[in-house]
């Protein structure tokens, strides 16, 4: 009984390690080297190998190496082999010190200060107490709450949108499509943490920016492909955005001719908000398959119908 993981290799060396010192009995093979196919019995990935299935023919559980899944084609999985996507403590902190970040960032004009900088300019812009800047949060998940839960330290008001009604003490919770405009107006600066589905694709557009204050900031943590980025060019042309940071795009590095890059609005990092960590990842992964082996519920198991 085999585990095969695909993903980055060198972080795989320390996902090796500390299942030959914590499991000997489960052998962690790194892509390409496969050995007895037949053995593998759990994919752990961020890409899957092609046509996996007919490659593994026994294979009982995916994991995703990262939180989002929406690299997995949901629809070609059979029912009896679960995805599980990653839920682990320092994927977690580094999405929070990111939205940190890029929240005080953004509440501090430092994109502006950046571009005066280079030209030289010395134009102090007047603050807005964090009591007057409203925080929006799309998706209330394991990543949204933990970014809420720091954020409350700063004394922004702050808003939560999500699927289905969540309650979080000192988040004033909106949820559903019927509920998304009025979650929106109520947002000086707009958090994208949502996972890729059918129902979010795109959700950043001309729509979603019209119903914000004018003026209003975006920051994408999610996935590039919730953003029309022709939109987000146009809402930033007529001044209905004031800025954006992008830590993920819908062509992954991207292009170079890409009208982003130059843009004195927008600031983009490359996909680096949260980044699973093997050395406790590796022990989530390994808990979960202890769960599987005993009958147990797995965490983090995704629900194929609702796409995350
Ligand atoms: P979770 O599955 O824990 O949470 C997802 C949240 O999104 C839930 O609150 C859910 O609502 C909400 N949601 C889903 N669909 C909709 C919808 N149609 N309308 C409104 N709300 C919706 O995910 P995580 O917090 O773990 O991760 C979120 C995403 O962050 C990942 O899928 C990934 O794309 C991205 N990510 C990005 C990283 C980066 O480095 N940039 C790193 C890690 C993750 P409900 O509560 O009702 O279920
Ligand atoms: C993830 C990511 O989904 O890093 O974990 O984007």
């Amino acid at each position: 009984m085999t585990i095969l993981y695909k993903a980055d290799p060198e972080r795989g060396l320390i996902w090796q390690a500390i299942f030959a010192e914590r499991a000997p009995d489960l052998p962690f093979l790194i892509w390409p080297d496969i050995g007895d196919a037949t053995a593998v019995r759990y994919l752990v990935a961020w890409q899957p190998p092609d046509n996996f299935l007919e490659l593994l023919p026994n294979l009982q559980v995916v994991f995703s190496v990262g939180a989002g899944v929406d690299q997995f084609d949901l629809r070609l999985l059979p029912s009896h082999i679960p995805l599980v996507r990653m839920i682990e403590p320092s994927l977690a902190e580094g999405m929070v010190e990111y939205v940190v970040l890029s929240i005080l960032a953004t509440h501090r004009n430092l994109i502006n200060y950046i571009g005066d900088q280079r030209r030289k300019q010395w134009k102090p812009i007047r603050l807005v107490p964090a009591s007057r800047r409203r925080i929006g949060v799309m998706g209330l998940g394991v990543l949204g709450r933990s970014a809420l839960d720091r954020l409350k330290t700063f004394g922004f008001p702050l808003m939560g949108w999500s699927r289905s009604q969540q309650v979080i003490e000192g988040v004033v919770c909106f949820s559903g499509s019927e509920q998304f405009r009025d979650f929106l107006s109520a947002c000086d600066i707009l958090v994208c943490l949502l996972p890729l589905t059918s129902e979010t694709r795109g959700i950043l557009n001309r729509h979603t920016f019209g119903a914000m204050p004018r003026g209003a900031a975006l920051i994408n943590v999610g996935r590039g492909a919730h953003l029309v980025e022709s939109d987000l060019l146009d809402a930033l042309e007529c001044g209905q955005i004031s800025s954006a940071i992008l830590d993920v795009l819908s062509t992954e590095p991207l292009p170079e001719n890409h009208a982003f890059w130059e843009h004195p609005g927008i600031l983009i990092t490359p996909h680096m908000a949260g980044m699973t960590q093997p050395e406790t990842a590796a022990h989530v992964l390994l808990d979960n398959i202890r769960c599987h082996q005993t009958g147990e519920p797995i965490e983090g198991m995704v629900d194929a119908n609702q796409g995350y």
